[in-house]
């Protein structure tokens, strides 16, 4: 049984991997980086070890180090979390090798599935409906003409090393066709060193729906439903919820079987997504896998009551899950909004600095990953997300009021944060009516950027200097010994008022 696990990760992630294990009664191991001395999950765990530089190439994406790291401090398993190493094949395979336990699912699985054209033949192969387009590589441009018009414009140019947005190109008409087939191929041979590329039918106006499905080492396998990843800005997601506006539950049953089998395909073990684009009709195609625990795991976590990174550690001990499909439910809804660090007022700016008063939202039905705290500085070095913020309700409407009462709460001093841009997109009446798709952002942009002043910034201050002005004016009063009629907290708010400094 697993006893002490290395998180080969740092931020909020590493701290969420850690709070599992301490549950479990398991120790944690924290890697670090020079700048990442005084990070949150280096304070959280049991033991901390610097892997290198700041640079990630150099600690965070160090195997030869973590691995020695691993075996110095008698590490059972490693957990990666997202980003990272979490899905290189190369680094799963080295640990297996050191007699370590790699949290995830086989090497074999994580090569299949980030290769795209690989994933999608299988996919084919499996039954698992894929969007219209080839099956093969396209390495001959004459073919290129005819493959494109047999599938019918607009079509899109993908490579297969891609995912996530990279190494895409529309076409919409024949005379931009070989030209962007030549720019993906040679951008996909820069940034990949692999210039795989195929063509999709392109889906106007889709929806990101995935599932997470869970599997163990003895043949069992759930899914755990959808998440709806719609709100996205170039290719990072920015709010995601559960159960998705879009979805009935024919849909979910169909597309949950289609994930399974996406998932035994490859003999999936442990957590994993798999992602589909959704049409208005309610047409889905499997678009790719993620081998890896998810930034958004939470709200599936809410909604279904599973601890997916103890599900995690479980599988990896042999274990077989604790629940089977039909014990499985979606109870109530949740939102989870990404907080970054970041000035959307100045083409969304990463603004990494030193956090210098931070007041955390609490109460009924929220959760907050984070890992933050003041005087922290953020490093410039990596992803600049600070946290998530995750409600939960019975109802979709009233987790949209949870949230915006949380974005309220929330205050950070110090750095500029995305906390106003994503309490605009609570406001926003295509997502308030559930109306939305992978267009959103770029559809609301203009609403999201103006934001209403509602002194969410200083009422709590304003509040706080009425009341000692109040004070003050009791301690003269009584000095005085006068009865002459002074302003008292609600004239001083009305005066507030007035100027238009506070509008409550
Ligand atoms: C598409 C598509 C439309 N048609 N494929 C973007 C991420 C990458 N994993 C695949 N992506 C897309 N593939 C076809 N055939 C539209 C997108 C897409 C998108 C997908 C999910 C979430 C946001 C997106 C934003 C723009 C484009």
């Amino acid at each position: 049984m697993i006893k002490k696990i290395l998180v080969a990760n740092r931020g909020e992630i590493a701290v969420r991997v850690m709070r599992s294990c301490r549950e479990m009664g398991i120790k944690s191991v924290a890697i670090f980086s020079e700048v990442d001395r005084t990070a949150k999950h280096v304070r959280y765990a049991d033991e901390a070890y610097c892997v290198g530089p700041a640079s990630s190439a150099e600690s965070y994406l160090n195997i030869k180090k973590i691995l020695e790291v691993a075996v110095l401090s008698k590490s059972d398993a490693i957990h990666p979390g997202y980003g990272f190493l979490s899905e290189n094949a190369q680094f799963a395979e080295e640990v297996g090798k050191a007699g370590i336990i790699f949290i995830g699912p086989s090497i074999h699985a994580i090569n299949t599935m980030g290769d795209k054209l690989t994933a999608r033949q299988l996919m084919i192969d499996s039954e698992v409906p894929v969007v219209p387009g080839t099956k093969e590589n396209i390495d001959d441009p004459n073919k290129l003409k005819a493959t494109a018009n047999q599938i019918g414009y607009p079509v899109m140019l993908k490579a297969s090393a891609g995912g996530g947005g990279k190494g895409m190109r529309l076409v919409r008409e024949e005379k931009d066709l070989v030209n962007a087939y030549e720019m993906a191929k040679s951008e996909a041979r820069s940034a990949f060193g692999n210039d795989a590329v195929y063509i999709e039918k392109y889906i106007e106006s889709p929806h990101h729906i995935e599932f997470q499905i869970m599997a163990d080492q003895h043949g069992n396998y759930v899914h755990l439903f959808e998440r709806e990843c719609s709100v996205q800005r170039r290719h990072q997601k920015v709010v995601e919820e559960t159960p998705s506006p879009l979805m009935t539950p024919e849909l979910r049953q169909k597309m949950g079987e289609q994930a399974i089998s996406a998932a035994k395909s490859v003999d999936y073990v442990g957590a994993g997504t798999v992602e589909f684009l959704v049409d208005n009709d309610h047409n889905f195609y499997f678009l790719e896998m993620n081998t890896r625990l998810q930034v958004e795991h939470p709200i599936t976590e809410r909604t279904t009551g599973v601890d997916l990174v103890k599900a995690q550690i479980n599988v990896a001990n042999g274990l077989p899950l604790e629940f089977k499909q039909e014990d499985l439910r979606q109870n109530g809804h949740a939102i989870e909004c990404r907080i970054y660090a970041e000035d959307h007022k100045n083409n969304f700016m990463p603004c990494p600095g030193v956090i210098k008063n931070i007041t955390e939202p609490m109460g009924l039905g929220m959760r907050t990953d984070g890992y933050v705290y003041e005087g922290y500085e953020i490093p410039f070095h990596y992803d600049p997300m600070i946290s998530k913020l995750i409600s939960w309700a019975p109802s979709r409407e009233e987790a949209i009021d949870r949230m915006k009462r949380a974005l309220y709460e929330y205050k950070i001093t110090g750095v500029k944060t995305s906390i106003p841009f994503v309490a605009r997109i609570m406001e926003a009446d295509d997502f308030v009516n559930g109306d939305y798709n992978t267009h959103f952002i770029e559809k609301n942009m203009d609403f999201l950027m103006t934001e209403e002043d509602d002194c969410t910034d200083y009422c709590e201050d304003i509040a706080l200097f009425v009341a000692y002005l109040d004070y003050t004016q009791k301690l003269k009063e009584a000095a005085d010994k006068t009865n002459v009629a002074t302003p008292n907290q609600s004239a001083w708010k009305e005066y507030a008022r007035r100027k238009n400094i506070l509008r409550l």
